[in-house]
């Protein structure tokens, strides 16, 4: 019973340091945020492979990569964002675009950790997701993502 409590103690901490560790030492935490929404890349699968988002409203997605021995990543060719923060190829490269530019939704995880992309979607509409590293797509590893 107390290792039970101890356990999801121990789980909070350590999901809370991996929110926190956005890859810059200085990482912008304090940009306001309407909706934050949680993709874990398990198995080679998206749970939830099918999310919905609201059109111009700035969005957190966070992908926790779950799988031990492989990065992941959530790619979209349809789906153009203004990215406000992260995105790029993880630790130590983030893009630091004033959220005007449109680019692709991109956000890349190494095995067990966890990233992050803040962006805003224009345009309604449902985009393909899918993750970029060899086999992963084939395997299953799409979505979709739903603005409304
Ligand atoms: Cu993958």
């Amino acid at each position: 019973m107390r290792k039970r409590v101890l356990g999801i103690a121990v789980m909070g901490v350590a999901l809370t340091g991996a929110a926190a560790c956005g890859g810059g030492a200085s990482s912008k935490t304090d940009t306001p945020v309407d909706e934050t929404i949680t993709i874990e890349a398990k198995n080679v699968k998206f749970v939830p492979n099918s999310i919905t988002i609201p059109a111009g409203k700035t969005v957190k997605l966070i992908l926790k990569n779950s799988d031990a021995g492989t990065e992941h990543d959530l790619a979209s060719d349809d789906l153009m964002v203004s990215m406000t923060q992260g995105g790029g190829h993880g630790s130590g490269h983030e893009s630091t675009m004033a959220g005007d530019a449109s680019m692709m939704l991109a956000v890349h995880t190494k095995e067990g950790e966890t990233n992050s992309i803040i962006f805003k979607a224009a345009k309604p509409g449902t985009y393909n997701i899918y993750c970029t590293i060899a086999g992963h797509r084939d395997a299953g590893m799409i979505g979709t993502i739903t603005v409304v």
